[in-house]
C-alpha cells in the first residue's frame, strides 16, 4: 500500500533488520525495542489489523514466524510474548498488521 512504512519494509525499499523471511512474511527488529528481543512479524501483503479479513494461511505463517523468531534469538526455552496492538485503544501506531515479539529479559506482568 503506499506509503506504508511496513509495505516498504517487505518490498525492501526501507532497510530493516531481518531475522527471518519467507514468501508471506517478514520479522525484523523493531525501531524502538522495548525488551531485549522486540521483532516485528508482519505479513507481505497489507492488511490493516487483525480485523481486516486476513486469511487463515497468513495467520499461520505468522505463527510460524514467530516461532523462527523465537529460535533465532534463543529464546523459545525461556518465554516470550505476543502482543497485537490493534485499533486506537491499544495504541496501535502503524496500521499494517503486526505482532511484535518480545523477550530475552523477565517482562513483568503489566497489563497480562
Ligand atoms: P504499534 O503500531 O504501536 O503496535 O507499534 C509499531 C511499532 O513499529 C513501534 O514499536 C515502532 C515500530 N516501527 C515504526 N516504524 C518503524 C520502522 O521504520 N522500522 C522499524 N524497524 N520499526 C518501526
Amino acid at each position: 500500500m503506499e506509503g506504508c512504512v511496513f509495505c516498504g519494509i517487505a518490498n525492501h525499499e526501507i532497510p530493516s533488520t531481518v531475522v527471518y523471511e519467507d514468501d508471506q512474511v517478514i520479522a525484523f527488529r523493531d525501531l524502538e525495542p522495548v525488551a531485549k528481543t522486540h521483532v516485528l512479524v508482519v505479513p507481505k501483503e497489507h492488511y490493516a489489523n487483525l480485523i481486516d479479513d486476513v486469511p487463515a494461511d497468513t495467520l499461520a505463517a505468522m505463527a510460524n514466524a514467530v516461532k523462527r523468531v523465537a529460535e533465532a534469538d534463543g529464546i523459545e526455552g525461556s518465554g516470550f510474548r505476543v502482543i497485537a496492538n490493534t485499533g486506537d485503544d491499544a495504541g496501535q501506531t502503524v496500521h499494517h498488521l503486526h505482532w511484535h515479539v518480545l523477550g530475552g529479559e523477565p517482562l513483568g506482568a503489566g497489563l497480562l
